[in-house]
C-alpha cells in the first residue's frame, strides 16, 4: 500500500518540493492549506492542475496552525504514517514586526502538532523543519546537532522553542520526531522579500530596464545557502532511518550577501557596482553572525550531500527570472 505524507506549508518553497519527491516515490501526498482572500498557490499549480494527480495521489485540506480541531480532523481524514511540518512565518526581519504571530505560528503551531502526535499513534513519523537561527550568534563554527541555542531574533527564539519541544516529545513520549536543523536554501520558488530572490529577480528587472537600481540592507551580511531540492531530500531521508535524531543539513560554505550579487548580476551581463543602493529599511535591528553548518552527520548516517553549488543556484535562479520577465511575469 502506498504510504501517505501529511505537509504542513504544502504552498511554500519546500513543500512544494517535497510534494513532487514524495509524489515521485508514489506517496498519496496530503497538504495543509490555509485560507486566504487570494488562492496563491503558484508552486503547486502544476500539480493542482493534473487531473492523473490532484484528488488522485494529492489532496489539499483547509486548516491553520491555529485551530487544533481542524487541524485533527486533517489528520483523521488522511491518516498519515508521516508527517512535514514546514508551515510558520518563516521570515526572520518580518519577525521583529509581528513576534507575536511568529510566536503562535512557529513554536506554539509546532506544540498543537506535537500535542497530536502523542494523542495519535506513535507510529506516525514526524519532522520538523528547524532552522539555523536557532543558533544565532555561534562560539562554534562550523555548527553541528550539539552546538548551543543563542537566538537574536523572535523567529530564532520560535524555531529554537519548537526545536526544543520535538526533542522533549521524542524522548518523553516515544515519538519518532526528529528535527532538520536547516540552514538557508533557496530556488527560483523562494519568496520575493528573501534576498537571494529579490537580488536575482532585481537583476534580471534592471537587465530589461523595468528598474534602475536595488536596494537592499546589510550586503557583508554572510549565510551558508544550499538549494531546496536537496534539503527537502534531507527531511525525506531523516524519516526513513530505523531511529528518530536530529541532524544538520547544510553545504559548509558561508557566502555573502555581496556575493549573491556579484553572480548574479555576472550572470545578467551587468556591472553590479553601479546599480546597489543601501537602505536602513532592510537592516536589522539584530543579526545572526556567521551560521555555517557542519553535516557530517547527515553526511554519514543518511548519506545525504548537497548536489548544487551555490554559483550553480545563483546562476540558474537568475536565468530563471530573466525568462519569467521576457514571458512577461
Ligand atoms: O534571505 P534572508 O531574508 O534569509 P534569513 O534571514 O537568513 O532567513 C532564511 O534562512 C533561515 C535559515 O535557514 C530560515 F530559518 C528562515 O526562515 C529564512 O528562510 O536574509 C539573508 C541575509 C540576512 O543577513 C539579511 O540581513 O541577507 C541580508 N539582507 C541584506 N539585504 C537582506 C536584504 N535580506 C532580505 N530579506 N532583504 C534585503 O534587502
Amino acid at each position: 500500500m502506498a504510504k501517505r505524507a501529511l505537509i504542513t506549508g504544502i504552498t511554500g518553497q519546500d513543500g512544494s518540493f517535497l510534494a513532487e519527491l514524495l509524489l515521485a516515490k508514489d506517496y498519496e501526498v496530503h497538504g495543509v492549506v490555509r485560507r486566504t482572500s487570494t488562492l496563491e498557490r503558484t508552486r503547486i499549480d502544476h500539480l493542482t492542475s493534473n487531473p492523473e494527480i490532484y484528488n488522485k495521489s494529492l489532496f489539499l485540506h483547509y486548516a491553520e496552525l491555529s485551530e487544533p480541531i481542524a487541524l485533527r480532523r486533517v489528520i483523521d481524514k488522511s491518516a498519515p504514517d508521516e508527517v512535514y511540518h514546514l508551515a510558520g512565518q518563516s521570515h526572520v526581519g518580518i519577525s521583529f514586526e509581528i513576534p507575536e504571530t511568529t510566536l503562535d505560528m512557529t513554536a506554539t503551531g509546532t506544540l498543537r502538532l506535537l500535542e497530536m502526535m502523542r494523542d495519535y499513534s506513535t507510529q506516525i513519523r514526524f519532522f520538523h523543519a528547524s532552522s539555523s537561527e536557532i543558533f544565532g550568534r555561534p562560539d562554534h563554527f562550523p555548527q553541528n546537532e550539539t552546538c548551543p541555542f543563542k537566538p537574536v531574533n523572535p523567529y530564532g527564539c520560535a524555531k529554537a522553542y519548537a526545536t526544543l519541544m520535538t526533542d522533549v516529545y521524542r524522548e518523553t513520549y516515544g515519538l519518532f520526531a526528529c528535527n532538520g536543523i536547516l540552514y538557508n536554501h533557496e530556488s527560483q520558488r523562494r519568496g520575493e522579500n528573501f534576498v537571494t530572490r529579490k537580488i536575482c529577480r532585481g537583476a534580471a528587472q534592471i537587465k530589461a530596464g523595468l528598474k534602475d537600481y536595488l536596494t537592499l540592507g546589510d550586503v557583508t551580511s554572510l549565510r551558508d545557502w544550499g538549494h531546496a531540492e536537496d534539503y527537502v531530500q534531507g527531511m525525506w531521508l531523516a524519516l526513513q532511518q530505523d531511529a528518530p535524531e536530529n541532524y544538520v543539513f547544510a553545504t559548509g560554505e558561508l557566502h555573502s550577501v555581496d556575493e549573491v550579487v556579484q553572480t548574479a548580476f555576472i550572470a545578467a551581463g551587468l556591472d553590479p557596482k553601479k546599480f546597489i543602493r543601501q537602505d536602513p529599511r532592510f537592516m536589522r535591528p539584530s543579526e545572526s553572525t556567521r551560521l555555517v553548518g557542519d553535516a557530517s552527520k547527515a553526511k554519514n548516517k543518511l548519506g545525504w550531500a548537497p548536489k548544487w553549488t551555490f554559483t550553480e543556484m545563483i546562476e540558474s535562479m537568475t536565468r530563471h527570472e530573466i525568462k519569467l520577465i521576457s514571458q512577461g511575469k
